[in-house]
């Protein structure tokens, strides 16, 4: 496990030449790179500003091109370490979405899972399997794999969400299978609200069996989780390095709401400065409310609300909210923690 590679002599690179031709390689050319210490990701850290850069090019996206004809209009959140791979992470998509008023995107299913973190805009909707979930800013809504999902925008505003898909992971594994639906709306099947009422209020239908490994709530809306942190802040001290941190569940298994993903949300009290903290799992993060700065690594990335983050693997990071602040965020982690690989370090404040 050197760190340093050596220039092969022109004797071995010959003969890496001549088994090259036979598709073998050395391995002893590569294992330095392969199995390192620590997590060595291209990933970079960076930040997204919303409202001054990337809200205008959304904007002029709408102008460009239809949601039907795009399918879906989206602006990918590209990593600076990972140009032409459509990834944040290694193993997460993210970007933003834009439906005008009166457009629709389409249905669809695919073995990616999704989810919506929505950034802007009142009461649009997700259908996802029969059933309309209205959105505000702040709710986090599934599409779980092989679900039939279309959205549409009957308001007389601009709707944005975040989008956070596992498709590099699918990528990685070869497994993606897509379909279009037959007609560009779903039939409504089922009134909005049913699945949280359902399975979403601590109770579970009785003698009900889940059948999928994702959560049966398509909808996990802000003003619940909002209230949750509140309550948490008001009645305990914050953990040094996350605040008042809570995960999105399946309330079938206890669970990520979805196999792929984890989502999370925390409050970071006024004048809270975290401790260092770094995990395996690169993360996400979109400022909900407050304003202040995550330093990773050397760097200081200050934000605000509806600005958008990247703490690769492994990369120290510690957060300071000038004001009482939100944030959101998602990752691979029950990915890593079903194979035996996730890892967190604590720093001391
Ligand atoms: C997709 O199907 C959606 O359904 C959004 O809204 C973003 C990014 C990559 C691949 C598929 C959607 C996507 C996507």
């Amino acid at each position: 496990m050197n760190d340093t590679a050596i220039a092969p002599s022109s004797e071995r690179q010959a003969f890496y030449d001549r088994i090259g031709e036979h598709s073998l390689a050395p391995l002893w050319e590569r294992l330095h790179t392969l199995v390192t210490r620590s997590p060595a990701t291209p990933a970079q850290p960076a930040k997204w500003d919303y409202d001054d850069v990337v809200r205008p090019f959304l904007m002029q996206a709408g102008d460009l091109i239809t949601a039907k004809e795009a399918e879906r209009r989206v602006l990918i959140l590209e990593n600076p370490g990972l140009r032409g791979h459509t990834s944040i992470t290694h193993s997460l998509f993210a970007g933003l979405q834009l439906i005008m008023p009166g457009e629709v995107a389409p249905a669809h299913r695919h073995t990616q899972s999704a989810l919506r973190f929505i950034i802007e805009g009142h009461g649009a909707y997700t259908a996802v399997e029969g059933e309309r979930t209205l959105m505000e800013p702040g709710d986090f809504v599934i599409t779980p794999n092989w679900s039939w999902h279309d959205h549409g925008n009957d308001t007389d505003q601009p709707m944005v969400w975040l989008d956070g898909l596992d498709v590099p992971l699918v990528r990685l594994l070869d497994a993606s299978f897509a379909e279009p639906a037959n007609a560009d709306s779903q039939t409504v099947t089922r009134p909005a609200g049913d699945s949280l009422a359902r399975y979403g209020a601590n109770m579970l239908p009785v003698d009900w069996q889940p059948s999928a490994k994702s959560s049966p709530v398509f909808s996990y809306p802000y003003t619940r989780s909002r209230e949750a942190l509140a309550t948490l802040a008001r009645n305990g001290d914050p953990d040094a390095c996350h605040g008042y941190k809570l995960r999105y569940v399946n309330p079938a298994s206890g669970g990520s709401a979805m196999p792929t993903i984890g989502a999370f949300m925390q409050l970071l009290p006024e004048a809270f400065g975290a401790a260092p903290y770094r995990s395996t799992d690169g993360t996400v993060f979109v400022v909900v409310e407050g304003k202040g700065e995550t330093v990773i690594g050397d760097t200081t990335f200050r934000w605000k609300p509806r600005d958008i983050f990247i703490v690769p693997s492994w990369h120290w990071h510690r957060h300071r909210a000038d004001s009482e602040a939100v944030l959101f965020s998602f990752s691979d982690r029950p990915v890593q923690e079903a194979l035996a690989l996730w890892r967190e370090e604590r720093g001391r404040a």
